[in-house]
């Protein structure tokens, strides 16, 4: 047996799926309950197309009767047993997603590699085609559903050249591939690649070209009807040296609706990602802000998109930096379909091997912005072959997490983390207070030692684990401290880069001033003295180096708190290894960074603590 066959998801989900049978959502919501229930809870599912992917769950002679649309009864199944595992009370009325595509979009490679990948290799690509165990691929299919995920991108928004057989020589694989996840109410998504018509000959891929138009077309007729409930098409356009609009002096909408016209027929979504800026900027440009990049360019283009274009906006306005802004593209635009975007890969957030549970700052995120700004929610992946899906075996609750904030942004993120805790390990309660407790404290011991005050990029460059804070800082992605001795951090207040000005009132004005901006933004709008004295009357270099080291010492009580988990085998040991090297990496951080820091501005620790020199 393969070992991931022994390793538990957070629901009971210990038992295996049948082979055979089971090809509708119907049929796996009444495989669910038997297997859960056994007998001890009347269940009974009554389809009503009319709810979709709602459903209500009421009580009914003695039983339980789920109600929904067919995808809608598997999410009542799942909710139901949800609560029971919880010993929760059921949800009353009719509940329905608040956003129809809650996609993962996956950054595999059809070479097997994962981009950004912490958890192994591809689950379903090999070699160059598709290679995968059927088993696993229903087991994934059903964790999705279980958390109320309908879409999957497979494949890397880098599109390289042979994921693009993917519409072609591989589609009928492709189909195969999307008819494993078809009783589990997940449908696929595809990346492709701009200039994918001059792959096959054209002597162009203008979006106004009639010949381009027309392959276009014809590709979406072939590819829907082998994949009729494909959600639709990804695009990364423009954006680090890919192939884009902009080569033939066109512009993103004209791009983007030239696609989105392709696959209106058949009801897909055109999503194209707003990650573009200029990642070859010469660093002695000062005038150049990354973070701008995306709002002076869309901006614009609010109104011009067609209305099956889903703009995909990352959630900061750099790269899911630990701590960033939201972005003001969000806020700004009004008559553009938006999808926000979360990363669950931790690239900059520790690699799955430090702790970092992310649903604190989708709240923050949503409370912010308002969850009507957007109409669909997409995140990284973090999923890979490990035999415990994600590295380490708490970074599930992320992706645990963000399936239940994605049906419902009003979600609480400590509920979240406590329902996976409980449902993943049935631990006595005071385990899964403290399990959750180390969670919920794990992103700000990570942001006190890797990004305090909003300063980004101090990573390991290309790997982006680690620190070395001039490591992006003659590069050429836009991405600077700018430390000397006397301050740190970049001015984007309107006597600046002019970025802030990009929020609207009252946003911009309180970033605007470094007497109200937040603390952990500080020096992400503002360049300071390392003598400037914060609202709490310390220092910012004392601050810096407060928070080292305390984000240090957060870690090693996350620690010691998990040492005293009676956490099951094997993911006692993976927790424990992982661990002990973020505990390195904490140190890490907290000594380079301060002597960084103490090396240029000469300032002594008022605690007389170990700063090198
Ligand atoms: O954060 C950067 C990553 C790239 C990634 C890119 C993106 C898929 O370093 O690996 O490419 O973002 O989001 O497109």
């Amino acid at each position: 047996m393969d070992g991931w066959m022994e390793r538990r998801a957070w629901l009971p989900m210990l038992n295996q799926l049948p082979q055979e049978g089971l090809e509708t959502p119907l049929a796996m919501a009444k495989y669910e309950l038997e297997a859960y229930f056994a007998g001890r809870e009347k269940t009974v599912c009554r389809l009503d197309a009319a709810l979709g992917e709602g459903f209500e769950i009421t009580e009914e002679n003695g039983g339980l009767s789920i109600r929904g649309g067919e995808t809608g009864v598997l999410y009542g199944a799942y909710a139901l047993i949800r609560a029971r595992a919880c010993g929760e009370d059921l949800p009353r009325g009719v509940q329905k997603p608040y956003y129809p595509l809650r996609m993962i979009n996956s950054w595999d490679n059809m070479d097997g590699s994962v981009e950004r990948g912490y958890s192994g290799r591809s689950i379903w690509f090999e070699g160059g085609r598709f290679a995968y165990e059927p088993a696993r691929i229903r087991q994934l299919g059903r964790m999705l559903a279980s958390v109320g995920i309908n879409v999957l991108c497979v494949n890397n928004v880098n599109v390289h050249q042979p994921a693009q057989h993917l519409l072609d020589t591989l589609l009928p694989d492709t189909a195969r591939f999307a008819s494993l996840l078809r009783p589990f109410g997940v449908r696929l998504m595809l990346s492709i690649d701009f200039s994918q018509p001059m792959q096959q000959g054209l002597p162009t891929a203008d979006p106004l070209d009639e010949g381009v138009r027309a392959w276009w077309a014809d590709t979406a007729r072939r590819v829907w009807s082998a994949i009729p409930d494909l959600a639709g098409f990804l695009v990364k356009a423009d954006s680090e040296h890919r192939p884009g609009p902009n080569t033939y002096g066109r512009s993103h909408a004209e791009g983007a609706n030239m696609l989105a016209r392709a696959i209106a027929p058949y009801g897909g979504a055109l999503v194209w990602r707003a990650f573009v800026y200029n990642c070859m900027q010469d660093w002695r440009d000062q005038t150049t802000d990354r973070p701008r990049a995306a709002y002076d360019l869309y901006m614009p283009l609010d109104g011009a998109f067609d209305g099956n274009v889903i703009l995909q906006v990352k959630h900061g306005p750099y790269d899911f930096q630990v701590r960033e802004p939201l972005s003001p593209l969000l806020l700004g635009m009004k008559k553009t379909n938006l999808a926000i975007e979360f990363q669950l890969a931790q690239e900059y957030t520790g690699h799955q091997i430090d702790l970092y549970a992310m649903p604190p700052m989708w709240r923050e995120c949503f409370d912010q912005m308002g969850k009507e700004r957007v109409r669909a929610i997409a995140a990284v992946s973090n999923l890979g072959r490990d035999d415990n899906w994600t590295g380490h075996p708490f970074a599930a609750a992320n992706l645990f997490a963000y399936g239940l904030f994605a049906w419902n942004p009003d979600a609480d993120p400590e509920k979240a983390l406590r329902q996976w805790a409980k449902l993943t390990y049935s631990l006595p309660e005071n385990q899964t207070a403290a399990l959750t407790g180390i969670l919920m404290k794990s992103q700000e011991a990570y942001e006190n030692y890797a990004a305090t005050l909003g300063l980004c990029w101090m990573v390991t460059p290309g790997d982006h684990y680690g620190p070395n804070p001039y490591g992006y800082e003659f590069q050429a992605w836009g991405t600077y401290i700018r430390a000397d001795r006397n301050a740190v951090g970049i001015d984007r207040t309107g006597g600046g880069t002019g970025y802030v000005n990009q929020y609207p009132e009252p946003l911009r004005s309180l970033y605007a001033d470094a007497h109200t901006c937040p603390d952990n933004l500080l020096l992400f709008f503002h360049r300071l003295p390392y003598s400037f004295v914060m609202k709490d009357g310390r220092t910012l270099i004392q601050r810096i180096y407060d928070d080292h080291f305390l984000g240090c010492a957060q870690a090693e009580e996350m620690a010691r708190a998990l040492s005293g988990l009676e956490l099951p085998f094997p993911d006692r040991k993976e927790a424990e290894e992982r661990m002990q090297k973020q505990l390195a990496n904490a140190r890490e951080w907290r000594d380079i960074v301060n002597t960084f820091f103490h090396r240029f501005c000469g300032i002594a620790d008022d605690k007389g603590r170990k700063i090198y020199d």
